[in-house]
């Protein structure tokens, strides 16, 4: 508490202004967004990945170039929500409608009932809280929802994925679709599926807008964008999809088309901040959620890094990562740091900017898993050098340590695409090759080989001996709870009570 109060004067004479009211918070968590997807990972440049709003807000940030997700959706959402490694909240990628009923704590999809998220963190220190978009964080009781972790409002839909016109998500209840778009407390009833014009990232970007001005500048603002872009179904509007006519690969043409939809709402966003004079004080701190999906479908691409999406290789979990705004010290602007930081790291970082005390209280009392997450400002804003994070868990099957980094098991999508993926002569889906690593583990140093080319596991049998050690103390600390199985609760809520669409079912 009293680091972080000491934190933020300095932050303030750095600036070389006088302490300010907290800063603004921007959130902004992008889906299935490959490494080779974001125009400042393109060099030479291509004129099919187009995304200029971005780039600039990395020239004008600090670029975090080793920062972890965890490798798909749920459990890189339900880390970023509860400050917690995905392996001591959730690590599987259930749809929101599993339930058990005989555990009230954790026996749900996502974050256990009983932690606290860090919108209603934000809110203790006066913030503003608002969510648009994806929340794949849970829905089985109004504790699981947006507004029951903290935020004052929110937009967006629980599952997975939607579609982008319809809103509407399997499975069927009793042969009717339910529409999946919930606005805080109450299906977005009136707003689903009307027509082409209504593209559902351009339904979330009005929403940000709103938002935007509807906000008093004098109150800190904590605003959680998730873009259901770029993540399948791939539906892009026409207008956009006709500026990448020339991309002969139809997946990679509409992959393309909806990062470049998704730059413009970036641009439209940071210019309605910069009208309301909030720039100065904001921090734009934004993820991919996890690697390009690679396989067949994702039209993704995370060259020149192995693998992809479900997978441990660092295509998997290394994602386009950086922070801009105001707000970042003038000195860190326009450079590129290499510590480690993880999706869970926010957590804490933003109370100690918010200055309240990132322990959850109500989690400790439920006997469920601490908050994991380091205070990564002093490192993000120049204060030190150094990372506080040396470890990186990335699952219960791959452990990131220093240099090195160990997998165990069949890995998948053990090989690397070009710079032009999926293409006619490589389609997605192509890379079928699986490593065989074993109990024992493959070993890699990250550092020197990034591309992760050298197994070192039989020349290095001392520092493979170390990875191992460490990975098995992680898991004594595995949180795995019976979520018992999708409960048929849902689809009576989504018929009976919401008139079609999905909300919580379980109270
Ligand atoms: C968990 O949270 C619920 C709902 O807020 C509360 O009623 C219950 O007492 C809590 N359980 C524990 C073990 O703290
Ligand atoms: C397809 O991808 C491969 C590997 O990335 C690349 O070598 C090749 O040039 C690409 N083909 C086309 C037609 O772009
Ligand atoms: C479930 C639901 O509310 N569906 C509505 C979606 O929008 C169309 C057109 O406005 C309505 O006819 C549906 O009832």
């Amino acid at each position: 508490m009293i680091a972080a109060v000491v934190l933020l004067c300095i932050a303030g004479l750095v600036a070389g202004q006088p302490v300010r009211q907290k800063p603004h918070i921007v959130l902004m968590l992008v889906d299935d967004w490959g490494w080779a997807n974001v125009g400042y990972h393109r060099n030479p440049p291509t004129r099919e990945v187009v995304t200029p709003n971005i780039d600039d807000l990395v020239k004008q940030g600090l670029e975090l170039d080793q920062h972890y997700a965890y490798k798909f959706c749920s459990p890189s959402r339900s880390c970023l929500m509860s400050g917690r490694l995905p392996i001591h909240v959730n690590d599987l990628n259930l749809a929101p409608t599993n339930y058990n009923p005989n555990d009230p704590v954790s026996g749900f999809s996502a974050i256990p009932r009983n932690m606290t998220g860090i919108a209603e963190k934000m809110k203790e220190a006066g913030y503003a809280t608002h969510q648009v978009g994806k929340w794949d964080a849970g829905m089985a009781t109004p504790d699981h929802t947006p507004k029951g972790r903290g935020f004052d409002t929110s937009f967006g839909y629980y599952h997975h994925d939607n579609d982008y016109y319809t809103e509407v998500v399997g499975p069927q209840c009793s042969g009717s679709p339910i529409v999946d778009l919930w606005d805080t407390d109450h299906p977005a009833h009136g707003i689903n599926g009307t027509g082409p014009d209504k593209y559902e990232e351009g339904l979330f970007k009005e929403r940000l807008m709103d938002v935007v001005s509807k906000h008093d500048p004098n109150t800190p603002l904590f605003l959680y964008y998730a873009p259901h872009i770029a993540h399948t179904p791939l539906q892009v509007p026409d207008d956009y999809l006709n500026k990448f006519s020339f991309i002969d690969d139809s997946d990679r043409k509409y992959y393309h088309a909806m990062v470049n939809y998704l730059d413009d709402v970036v641009g439209d966003l940071v210019a309605a901040l910069k009208q309301k004079g909030m720039w100065d004080n904001l921090l734009y701190v934004t993820s991919s959620d996890n690697g390009g999906p690679i396989y067949a479908g994702g039209g993704a691409n995370n060259y020149p890094l192995k693998g992809g999406k479900l997978t441990d290789w660092q295509g998997g979990i290394r994602v386009n990562a950086f922070v801009s705004g105001g707000y970042l010290p003038e000195k860190m602007r326009g450079q590129k740091t290499d510590g480690y930081v993880h999706l869970a790291d926010w957590y804490g970082t933003f109370c100690a900017i918010a200055g309240v005390d990132p322990t959850d209280e109500k989690a400790a009392k439920a006997k469920l898993p601490p908050v994991d997450s380091y205070n990564m400002w002093p490192f993000i804003s120049g204060e030190t050098d150094t990372s506080p994070r040396t470890d990186i868990p990335a699952s219960i099957n791959a452990l990131i340590s220093g240099d090195y980094k160990i997998l165990i098991g069949t890995v998948d999508q053990a090989g690397w695409t070009g710079p032009q993926y999926p293409n006619q002569t490589n389609p997605a889906g192509g890379i079928k090759a699986t490593e065989r690593c074993g109990e024992s583990g493959c070993l890699y140093n990250i550092k020197d080989d990034p591309e992760e080319r050298h197994n070192l596991a039989s020349s290095m049998p001392e520092q493979l001996k170390t990875m191992q050690e460490k990975l098995k103390k992680y898991l004594a600390t595995y949180f795995n709870p019976d979520r018992g199985h999708v409960s048929p609760l849902a689809c009576q809520a989504a018929v009976n009570k919401y008139g079609g669409f999905w909300g919580p079912f379980v109270e």
